[in-house]
Parts: structure tokens; sequence; C-alpha cells
């Protein structure tokens, strides 16, 4: 077969939901993957940040495999032997007393929207279905109807009313803002990205999570920190949260919780917040199963073994340094923190992002645009110094072809 036989297979049998690069991927491993006709490309959307570790980390496969021949899944009818352990080792890993297992991280958002409405009415005492959540313009939290009613994307929300009530729309990296939205009393949480990846990897100004999450305190407000994309390393700290050492009272994760071996989601809180969700209230088939737990752990070991958070810090400041110092009318400019960047695209010649995404492909590096003209950056975090030079170099190659 062919590649556009690959690709004429899947039109004809897949939903048309995504607009993929013509490329037909085979094998990964580490910082590469291989397409089916043999060729080498470095990775550099890593599944948006689930694959951290690296394509098929060895340790992470090992788990995996392990596992899978021993116990899969139980569901959480009965107790079993790995549960337990895993809910130890990430609830000691991250410091919360309790985690709640899901799979997606669409699931992960949907738990703390639930966790934050039962605390609302439990421990705040805000009247039953009076719970408002704040969320920002820009955001992206997963694709269910819930978090869709939180988007203020015209595309992610078209023709899929009527919507979930509950939710106040502020500008991102706005604090008064925020300051206005939470002197509304019903107000129960503020939900937030450290960094809106889909939005073109947005940083905000230093100390706005700090300060947002100090308003929050203020207001009695839950702050709950979205770290399905940003989290696990990927911003040059374990979590971006940590860059201002802040301690989300709701924390989410996902992605890279598994190292792309399967979807793994994971709600953090403390008791006073945990616990207001009782036994029947919320739960999910494959949540916490065996696989998952094993997979997770080695996932976790991995990036505090090979320290994938310091290599993210120093080799992201090289990706940045090098990439602002390009000469070209196409690159508007860089940003983002650790190996989550991005490059803005100016047009030229009627060619965007889009053409650049396409050659960067035919020099061997993939990367995918988001909104247009904004071309976001982000490896395995596992890619060493030299391989991330050498993937600068096609990136420098591609851009200079459009001068
Ligand atoms: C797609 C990007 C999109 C996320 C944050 C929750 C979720 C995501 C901060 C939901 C998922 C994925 C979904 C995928 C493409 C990718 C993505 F932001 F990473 F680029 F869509 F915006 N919170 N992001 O980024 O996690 O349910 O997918 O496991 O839907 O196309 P999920």
């Amino acid at each position: 077969m062919q590649p556009h036989d690959y690709i004429e297979r899947e039109e004809k049998y897949g939903a048309h939901n995504y607009h993929p690069l013509p490329v037909v991927l085979d094998r990964g491993q580490g910082p590469f993957v291989w397409d089916v006709e043999g060729k080498r490309y470095y990775d550099f959307l890593s599944a948006y940040s689930a694959v951290n570790q690296g394509h098929c980390h060895p340790k992470i496969t090992a788990a995996l495999v392990e596992q899978a021949q021993k116990l899969t899944l139980t569901s959480r009818a009965f107790f079993n032997s790995v549960l337990g352990e895993y809910e130890e080792y990430i609830t000691k890993y991250f410091g919360y007393d309790k985690v709640l297992p899901m799979n997606t991280g669409a699931e992960g958002d949907e738990t703390a929207l639930k966790l934050c409405r039962k605390w609302a009415y439990l421990n705040k005492g805000i009247r039953e279905n009076q719970a408002k959540i704040i969320v920002c313009e820009g955001n992206f939290h997963g694709r269910t109807i819930t978090i869709v009613s939180m988007s203020t994307d015209p595309d992610a929300r078209k023709d899929y009313g009527p919507f979930t009530p509950g939710f106040i729309t502020i500008p991102y990296n706005d604090l008064p803002a925020l300051e206005k939205a939470l002197g509304d009393p019903d107000v129960a949480g503020f939900l937030v990205e450290p960094i809106q990846g889909e939005a073109g990897v947005f940083v905000p100004d230093d100390g706005y999570i700090k300060k947002a999450y100090d308003l929050c305190k203020k207001n009695n407000v839950l702050f709950i920190a979205d770290e399905v994309q940003t989290g696990i390393a990927r911003t040059g700290k374990l979590l971006a949260c940590d860059h201002e050492g802040v301690r989300p009272d709701i924390l989410i994760l996902g992605k890279a919780l598994s190292g792309g071996a399967m979807p793994i989601s994971a709600v953090l809180a403390d008791d006073d917040i945990m616990l207001t969700i009782k036994p029947g209230e919320h739960g999910s088939t494959f949540g916490g199963n065996p696989l998952a737990g094993k997979v997770a752990i080695a996932a976790l070991e991995v990036v505090r073994d090979e320290k994938l958070a310091e290599n993210a810090e120093r080799l992201g400041k090289i990706f940045r340094d090098e990439l602002r110092a390009v000469k070209s009318e196409m690159i508007e400019l860089v940003r983002g923190k650790g190996l989550l960047n991005a490059i803005v695209i100016r047009p030229k010649n009627g060619k965007e992002a889009w053409d650049v995404c396409l050659t960067m492909a035919d020099l061997g590096l993939l990367a995918k645009p988001t909104h247009g003209h904004i071309i976001r950056f982000a490896p395995p975090l596992i890619i060493n110094e030299e391989q991330l030079r050498d993937a600068i170099s096609l990136i420098k190659k591609a851009i200079h072809q459009f001068e």
C-alpha cells in the first residue's frame, strides 16, 4: 500500500473530524516517528504533549506489557492490588490527599467541575443549582457538551447547543476582570490553563497565576488548574503552576500521565474537596484500572529519573533564543515556556503556517498549526541538545525557503 491508500481508506471509513497533514505514521521511538515508507521525522507535536517521555519508552512499554498479561480491568465494583499503590504514588508525587482516577483529559475537567459544584453546595453554602465557575476566553478543556459550553471558539460550539449554564467568561491574563467576576457570591471556582495551549501557547504575564490564585483564596473560590497539556514537565517544571509556587486546589492531569501508552487522567485535591463526592456519585468503567495504574507509575518515574523538567527548561531556552535570532518576515514572534513553544507566522506571498508545516514535513520534522497562523513546537522532553539543534536547523531551512 502507498500513503494515499492509507489516507483514502481513513477518508472512506472514518469520520471527517480532523484535517491531518498528509503523513501516514507507522512507528515511533524517542523523539522520532517513521512513516509507512520508512521516512524519519522529528515529532514536534508529541501527540499534543502526551508523549513527553518519548515514543514507546521501554520502561513504560514494559510496565504495560507485564500488567496486560496479569489483570487489565476489574471495574471499581471491587478493590484490586494495583489501584491503592498507584493512588499512594501519585498523591505523594504531587502532594495532595487524594486522587480521583479517570481516563481522558476531558473526563478530568468534567470531574473537576463536578467536584467544584459539590464543594460549592456542601462546603461553601451556595444555593442549589446556583454555583458559577469562571473560565477564560480562548480556553480549551476538551470536547464534551459541557466543556464546549465554556468555550469561546465558534468552531467548538456551532450547532452543539443547547449549552450547560453556570459559567462566567473573562479575558485571559486579566486580573481586574477576574477580581470583578469574583465579586459574585455564587462563584465557586476559577478553571484556568496556566498556559493556553490550543489558543496558541499564550503565556500569561509573570505573576498572573499567583495573583489569580490569591484573589480566589481571598474570595473563598477554588483555583482549578487544567495541566493536562502544561503538566508533567512540559514547561520546564513538573507543573506549570510550579513556576509561580502555586498549589491548585484542584489539579487536572492527563496526556503524558501515561507517556502516550493509553488514556489516563487524574484529578487531585485534598480531603475537604475530594470527600464531597460520596460512593455512587461519580465514576467510570476504566477509571483507575490496574493497567493504567502501572503505566502511570512508570511514566512518572521516567519524568523524575530522566530529569525531563530540567531538560525541558534548558533546551526550551535554546529553542526560543535560536528561533528569535532568525531574520525572517514570516516570524512575527516566538513564545513559550520549557518545551511548549509556538511561532506566530506572518503570511507571505500567500504562504502561511500550513505551508511551513508541509515544508518542514518534507524536511523531516512534524508540527501542526493551531488557529491558522500559529505553529506549536512541542517535542518529546527526552530530546537531547544535538537532536534539538538539528531540528532547529530544519525549521530554519523551511522558513528560509519562503524568503
Ligand atoms: C483534540 C491541544 C486541542 C487540553 C487541555 C483538556 C484537554 C486537552 C488543556 C482534553 C486536549 C488535545 C485534544 C485534541 C488536540 C489537543 C488540543 F490543545 F492540545 F492542542 F484540541 F486543543 N485540557 N487537547 O489541551 O483532553 O480529552 O483530549 O484527553 O481534541 O483535537 P482529552
